[in-house]
């Protein structure tokens, strides 16, 4: 392979889409060395139609604000790739979405969802709308004229959208509901859905849970158990608290949370009450962590900066792209940490993650990691394809079997000379999958 040329050419074609190139080169630098044992995959030119997506739509969202305001955003669904199931991935409703950041998290996309053994290909949307300060009923207008331009292109068997950053229960709920006005059928066509119409059990849960599933995987292949453990975690929504109720089930103590405004750090703990606090000031809507520190003695708030300098025994960044950098991993390296997990998509840059696997440390990229929430909206979609719905110990039990597998493959293709280099082994076994699909279905 080609790479430098290919990255060259990419960058050309793609100019200033610096999420979407770092992901990319990430995974070609990953799998160069296999890819050039499959002499096959060149001559039928997998690389350069993998790096692509599969089409772009994108689209203009107009909607009007409770004082009668007229609002334009932009709205996108990027189909990245479906040779293994139907485009599956989330939306994403940030003042910071552009097409370089879905691309990337297209691109992750596909590879995470093969890594689950499920069958979805990959996608992802969103708009950069912003809903910080957004009544209920703008949000709903909003949800509502985005789907309006969405609905002909997605369908249960054809790209099945689910949530991300700022977009949770309500919004899929909005917009499944304007989705089954237009189409005029009630089918699976969102995960992350209300238990009432469809959605299933664990689903807000998962992907918090089945990071700490897998953390747990890389702990004990180690002979580390999690019990006593610290643990720093990064953010404040869904994804932070699966990973902090889960991370405290266990035995560990989770010692920071963050939002925009800065981090608390409480050596006590955050759990129980505390995270019960922090939901139900979200419900009216606050948006930051400062008030955490005035509630709870004992615990400091630390504006503007990254839990990343606290001492801790395993990082959960758990936010959003590129949110530990390297001087970050050298801070939590010089402070003795034993596991870091991106919980996050890409939440490291690539120097960070350079300096981990340079330095052997245990570390494990976000499409390995928190697959177990696309994965659990897999279950909803077998669950809604065969019109029943499970328990949570059912769905708890194959999300567990899933991130099992899931590190058993990392394992299997990222380990020499006694390093499980997690990165490598989750980009090889993704791209495999993909690849092996791609060629056995001819040039489309
Ligand atoms: O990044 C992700 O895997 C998600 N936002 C979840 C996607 C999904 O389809 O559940």
């Amino acid at each position: 392979m080609k790479t430098d040329v290919i990255l060259e050419s990419l960058a050309v074609k793609h100019p200033g889409e610096t999420e979407y190139l770092q992901a990319v080169k990430e995974v070609l630098l990953s799998i160069e060395e296999v890819y050039n044992q499959h002499p096959e995959f060149d001559k039928a030119r997998i690389i350069e139609r993998i790096v692509e997506p599969d089409r772009i739509f994108s689209f203009r969202v107009t909607w009007v604000d409770d004082r009668g305001d007229i609002h334009v955003n932009l709205g996108y669904r990027v189909q990245f790739n479906n040779a293994i199931g139907p485009y599956k991935g989330g939306l994403r409703f940030h003042a910071s979405v552009n097409l370089s950041i879905l691309k990337f998290l297209g691109f992750e996309q596909m590879f995470k969802n093969a890594l689950t053994t499920l069958p979805m290909g990959g996608g992802k949307g969103g708009s950069d709308f912003n809903p910080r300060g957004k009544s209920n009923a703008e949000i709903m207008r909003f949800c509502q004229a985005f789907m309006l331009e969405l609905w002909r292109n997605i369908g249960p068997d054809t790209d099945i959208p689910a949530g991300d950053i700022g977009v949770g229960a309500r919004e899929i709920g909005f917009l499944a509901g304007m989705y089954r006005k237009l189409a005029r059928e009630n089918t699976g066509t969102f995960t992350g859905k209300g238990l009432s119409y469809g959605g299933s059990v664990l689903r807000p849960e998962a992907t918090g849970f089945g990071a700490l599933y897998f953390v747990k995987q890389m702990m004990e292949s180690n002979d580390l158990s999690m019990q006593d453990k610290t643990v720093s975690v990064s953010g404040f929504g869904n994804v932070a608290w699966g990973a902090t109720i889960k991370a405290t089930e266990m035995g560990a103590k989770v010692v920071t949370i963050s939002g925009p405004d800065g981090y608390i750090y409480d050596p006590a703990g955050i759990c129980g009450d505390k995270i019960e606090y922090m939901l139900s000031l979200r419900e009216t809507g606050n948006d930051v962590v400062a008030p955490y520190a005035d509630e709870f003695p004992g615990s400091t708030f630390f504006a503007g900066k990254k839990p990343w300098e606290q001492k801790v025994d395993i990082a959960l960044p758990c936010a959003t792209q590129n949110e530990l950098n390297e001087s970050d991993a050298k801070q939590l390296m010089a402070n003795g940490v034993i596991c870091v997990a991106e919980v996050s998509n890409m939440g490291c840059t690539a120097e960070a993650v350079d300096y981990f696997v340079e330095h052997k440390q245990l570390f494990a990229p976000g499409k390995a990691v928190n697959a177990g929430g696309v994965a659990t909206s897999g279950l909803e979609m077998t669950q809604n394809a065969m019109h029943i719905s499970w328990s949570g110990e059912e769905v708890d039990a194959r999300l567990h079997q899933i991130m099992f597998d899931i590190h058993k493959q990392c394992v299997a293709h990222g380990t020499a000379n006694g390093y499980t280099n997690y990165v490598k082994g989750a980009n090889i076994a993704g791209f495999m999958k993909v690849a092996k699909a791609m060629m056995a279905q001819g040039v489309v």
